[in-house]
C-alpha cells in the first residue's frame, strides 16, 4: 500500500525545515539566559546581581519585581510563579533572567550573580511526601463494585509495591522562543509549544495586557512527547516580559544541560496493589493506591494522576475495583505530560499485579491475562461501557498471526540448551482511551482559504512535532476538496488564525483538527457545487468534484478547479471558512467519578521475546510481535512509524532510562552521559506490526483512530519478558516491579538468593 510521504520529509533531510532556533534574527536582537537556583527547598536570604549587572552587554536582569502583571503560570491550579520570590521549591527553579548582547555574555554574566539560600527540608520521594502529608490537591478515587468484600471470596489475595521511574522527553529541539515587538505594546513570539494558547494566555497574564496583544506562531517542533504542552510556556513568557521592558527582539534557547536540569519529566509512581482472583484465574477484585510525584508545583498533575485511574485496569475488565491517586509534592521539578499522560503508570500496575499473581499460583501470566480480557458491554471503573471492543480480537489474533505456539516451544527448548542465556516472551494487550480526560478541552478549529489561482491554504489549530498531523490534515483536505496535494498548503499554527486552541496533545489532534479541516471544506463544497451548477446549467446533486476536475454524475466536464475558483469569484462567493468541531457524546461528572470520557479506545497486543546474558545481566529484545488497532488508517506509513517509535520509548521508560535525583533533589542524570537512551543497538532486533482490519469509529478522522500515544505501552511487555528470562535462571528470583529493568537490575535478580 502506498501512502503519502510525511510533507516535510523533503526539507528535513535537506536542513531546510524550520526550527526557531533557524530565524533570522532582527539586527537590535538580544539573548536570554535564566539563572537558576542551586539548591532544592530554601529561603532566599539574599541575591547579589551587581557584577552580573555591570558586565559590559548585560542589558537587564529581570526578577518577580520586573512582573507588571501577575508572577504566576500555572495552568490548572495557580501555584507556580514564573521567577522565585523569596523561596525556592526545586533545584533548576528559574530565579532571574539575564538578557544580554550575546549568549556567551548572558552565561559569563550568569557565573557572576551569588545566592544565599537557607536550606529547608527537601523530599524527593512520593513516599516520603505522603508520610508528611504534602500534597498538590486532594486525592481521587474511582469505584467500581465493592472491592473490600469481593477479596473476602477470592480464592487468591496477593498484595505487593511497585515503582517506575519518571523519564526525560529529549525532544531533539530543546525548550525555546523568539520573542518580537511591534506596534503599540503587541508582542509576536515564536515559540515551540505544543500549546500556543497556553503560552498567549500566561504572558498576557504576565503582562497584565490583553491577549490580542499577543501573537504567537509555531511553525513546527522538533519534538515535544508532551514535554512541551505546558512546559514551552514559562521560557516564552520570559522573553516577553524582556520585550515588555526593553522593547527589542529577545531569543531564548536552553542549551541541552539547562534544558534537562530545569523541566519537569514523566512521573515516578510508586503503587500499592491487592489483587483478588478466583480458582480459575478470573480478576475479581482489584485495590490500587497510587503515588504520584509530582515534583514542586502542580503543572498537569491532577489531570495525569486522574489518566492513572483511568487506565488503572487497562485493558481488563474487573468487576469490583478501587483506585485512588495522591499527587505527592516534592522538591524537583514539576513533572508533567509525557506521551500516555500517566496511563502507561497505571498499566505498569495491575500488569504487576498479573505477573505477581501469575507467580505465585504457578502459571503463566499469560493465562491470566487471557481469561480477564474486555469484552463489549463490559463496564470501566468509571462508569462507561466499553463497545467495538478489540481486546480479544488483537489478542488471539496476535497469537495465531505470529504462531505463539511454536515461538513458546522455541523459547523452552532454547532455555533447556542453553545455561548461560535465557529467553522470555511476554504478551502485552493495551486499551487507551482517545480524548483529553477534560471534556471541555476536546475541540479545534480550521481555517481555510482558497485563493483565486485555486491554491489552498490550510490553518489548523494542530501542531506539527514530528508526528505528521500536517500531512494528514492535507490528506483531509484533499480528500474532502477533489483535488491535488500540489495545491494544498498547511500554514503555520498561529493564534490569529486560529483561536482558543487546546494543545496538541491526548492523541487527538489529528481526530479533532482535522474534523474541524473536514467541516470547512464541506461547507466550501457546498458553495462551489453551487456555483458549478450554474456554470455547468446542471443539478447540484450530479455535480462532484475530483482530480481537479468538476465532474457530473460521474463524468468529467471541462470545468477545471481553476475555472470553477475564478467563476466564484465572478459570482463574489465566499472562498474561505472556518469550522469549528466539539467531540460529541462524551461527558464526565467529578462529583460522581463516572461518565464516558473517552470517544473510543484504541486496542492492540504486543508479544516480546528477550534473550537475557545471565553472565552480565545485559540483554537483547530479539522481537516485538504486535496487532494494532488502527480502525481505518488513512497513512500506514506514518502510523506504522508512530507504532515503531512509541514502542522504542516504552521499552527505553522500562528497561533503560534511569532517572536519578540525590538526597539533595539535584538531578544526578543531568546528561547523556549519565542517562542511558535507547539507541539503535538497544532497539528490537525485529518489529512486526499487522494492522487489525477494524471497522474504525465515527469520531475518528476518516475512521482512522488516534496513534499516537497507545503503542507507547507495549514496552511494557519488555519488563515482564526480562523478568521470565532472569526466573528461568534463578527459580529463587523474587519477582520485583521496580523500573526500569536495568542491566544492574537484572545481575542482582539472577543471582539473588531469597526468596
Ligand atoms: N493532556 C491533557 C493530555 O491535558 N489531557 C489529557 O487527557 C491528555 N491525555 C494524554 C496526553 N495529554
Ligand atoms: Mo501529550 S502527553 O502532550 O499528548
Amino acid at each position: 500500500m502506498k501512502t503519502m510521504k510525511n510533507i516535510d520529509s523533503f526539507t528535513h533531510v535537506r536542513g531546510e525545515s524550520l526550527f526557531v532556533d533557524d530565524l533570522i534574527l532582527r539586527q537590535d536582537a538580544l539573548f536570554g539566559l535564566c539563572f537558576d537556583s542551586p539548591k532544592a527547598h530554601g529561603k532566599i536570604k539574599s541575591v547579589d546581581y551587581s557584577k552580573a549587572e555591570a558586565l559590559e552587554g548585560v542589558a537587564k536582569i529581570f526578577t518577580y519585581k520586573d512582573v507588571l502583571g501577575e508572577n504566576q503560570i500555572g495552568g490548572i491550579i495557580q501555584d507556580e510563579p514564573l521567577w522565585a520570590e523569596d523561596e525556592v521549591h526545586f533545584w533548576g527553579q528559574p530565579i532571574a533572567f539575564i538578557v544580554a548582547k550575546t549568549e556567551a555574555i548572558a552565561k559569563k554574566a550568569r557565573a557572576l550573580i551569588t545566592i544565599e539560600i537557607e536550606d529547608l527540608p527537601v523530599i524527593t520521594t512520593a513516599k516520603d511526601a505522603k508520610e508528611k502529608s504534602s500534597f498538590i490537591n486532594a486525592p481521587r478515587s474511582f469505584k467500581l463494585g465493592d472491592a473490600t468484600n469481593t477479596f473476602l471470596e477470592c480464592d487468591y489475595v496477593f498484595e505487593g509495591e511497585t515503582f517506575s521511574n519518571g523519564q526525560e522527553h529529549l525532544y531533539l529541539e530543546t525548550q525555546g522562543c523568539y520573542a518580537i515587538p511591534q506596534e503599540n505594546g503587541t508582542i509576536k513570539l515564536i515559540s515551540s509549544t505544543q500549546g500556543p494558547t497556553a503560552v498567549q494566555k500566561t504572558v498576557a497574564k504576565v503582562l497584565g495586557i490583553p491577549m490580542h496583544k499577543i501573537e504567537v506562531d509555531v511553525i513546527r517542533l522538533g519534538g515535544g512527547f508532551g514535554g512541551k504542552e505546558d512546559q514551552a510556556t514559562p521560557w516564552a513568557v520570559m522573553t516577553a516580559v524582556a520585550v515588555q521592558h526593553l522593547n527589542c527582539p529577545v531569543k531564548y534557547i536552553l542549551n541541552r544541560h539547562d534544558d534537562l536540569r530545569m523541566t519537569g519529566k514523566r512521573h515516578p509512581y510508586n503503587s500499592f496493589y491487592k489483587i483478588g482472583l478466583t480458582k480459575d484465574l478470573k480478576i475479581k477484585a482489584f485495590e490500587v493506591e497510587f503515588l504520584q510525584n509530582s515534583g514542586a508545583a502542580a503543572d498537569l498533575s491532577p489531570a495525569i494522576a486522574e489518566r492513572t485511574l483511568f487506565h488503572a485496569t487497562n485493558s481488563y475488565f474487573i468487576p469490583n475495583v478501587s483506585s485512588t491517586v495522591f499527587s505527592c509534592k516534592t522538591n524537583l521539578p514539576p513533572n508533567t505530560a509525557f506521551r500516555g499522560f500517566g496511563g502507561p503508570q497505571g498499566m505498569f500496575v495491575i500488569e504487576s499485579a498479573i505477573a505477581d499473581a501469575a507467580d505465585k499460583i504457578g502459571v503463566n501470566k499469560r493465562h491470566i491475562q487471557e481469561v480477564n480480557l474486555l469484552a463489549e458491554n463490559d463496564e470501566f471503573s468509571y462508569g462507561q461501557i466499553a463497545t467495538q471492543v478489540e481486546a480479544k480480537n488483537t489478542w488471539f489474533t496476535a497469537k495465531v498471526k505470529f504462531d505463539l505456539e511454536q515461538l513458546e516451544q522455541e523459547v523452552i527448548s532454547f532455555n533447556k540448551e542453553n545455561k548461560r542465556h535465557k529467553k522470555g516472551v511476554s504478551l502485552m494487550p493495551i486499551a487507551f482511551g482517545i480524548s483529553f480526560t477534560n471534556t471541555q478541552m476536546n475541540h479545534a478549529r480550521a481555517l481555510i482559504h482558497i485563493y483565486q489561482d485555486g491554491s489552498v491554504g490550510v490553518s489548523t489549530g494542530a501542531v506539527e512535532m514530528g508526528q505528521s498531523v500536517n500531512t494528514k490534515m492535507l490528506q483531509v483536505a484533499q480528500l474532502v476538496l477533489g483535488i491535488s496535494a500540489s495545491k494544498i498548503k498547511l500554514e503555520t499554527t498561529n493564534t490569529t488564525r486560529v483561536a482558543n486552541t487546546s494543545p496538541s496533545a491526548a492523541s487527538s489532534t489529528a481526530d479533532l483538527n482535522g474534523k474541524a479541516v473536514e467541516m470547512a471544506c464541506n461547507s466550501l463544497i457546498e458553495r462551489l457545487t453551487k456555483v458549478a451548477s450554474k456554470v455547468l446549467q446542471c443539478d447540484e446533486i450530479d455535480i462532484s468534484i475530483d482530480e481537479d476536475f468538476v465532474f457530473v454524475g460521474g463524468k468529467r466536464s471541462s470545468l477545471s478547479w481553476e475555472e470553477l475558483i475564478n467563476q466564484a469569484m465572478v459570482q463574489r462567493v465566499a472562498l474561505s471558512e472556518n469550522a469549528h468541531y466539539a467531540t460529541p457524546i462524551i461527558h464526565f461528572d467529578k462529583t460522581k467519578e463516572k461518565g464516558h470520557p473517552f470517544a473510543y479506545h484504541v486496542y492492540g497486543t504486543a508479544i516480546t521475546t528477550v534473550t537475557v546474558d545471565c553472565l552480565r545481566g545485559t540483554y537483547e529484545i530479539d522481537s516485538v510481535k504486535i496487532v494494532h488497532d488502527f480502525g481505518k488508517s488513512m497513512n500506514l506509513g506514518i502510523d506504522l512509524g508512530q507504532v515503531e517509535g512509541g514502542l522504542a520509548q516504552g521499552i527505553g521508560w522500562m528497561t533503560m532510562e534511569e532517572i536519578a535525583y540525590g538526597l539533595d533533589g539535584r538531578l544526578l542524570s543531568n546528561a547523556l552521559s549519565t542517562y542511558k537512551v535507547p539507541d539503535i543497538f538497544s532497539a528490537p532486533k525485529t518489529i512486526e506490526t499487522i494492522p487489525l482490519e477494524t471497522e474504525g469509529n465515527d469520531m475518528a478522522i476518516k475512521k482512522s483512530k488516534a496513534v499516537g500515544e497507545p503503542p507507547l505501552m507495549y514496552g511494557i511487555g519488555a519488563y515482564f519478558a526480562i523478568q521470565q528470562a532472569v526466573k528461568e535462571f534463578n527459580p529463587n528470583y523474587k519477582l520485583k516491579f521496580h523500573s526500569p529493568f536495568t542491566p544492574e537490575k537484572v545481575l542482582m535478580g539472577l543471582y539473588s538468593k531469597e526468596s
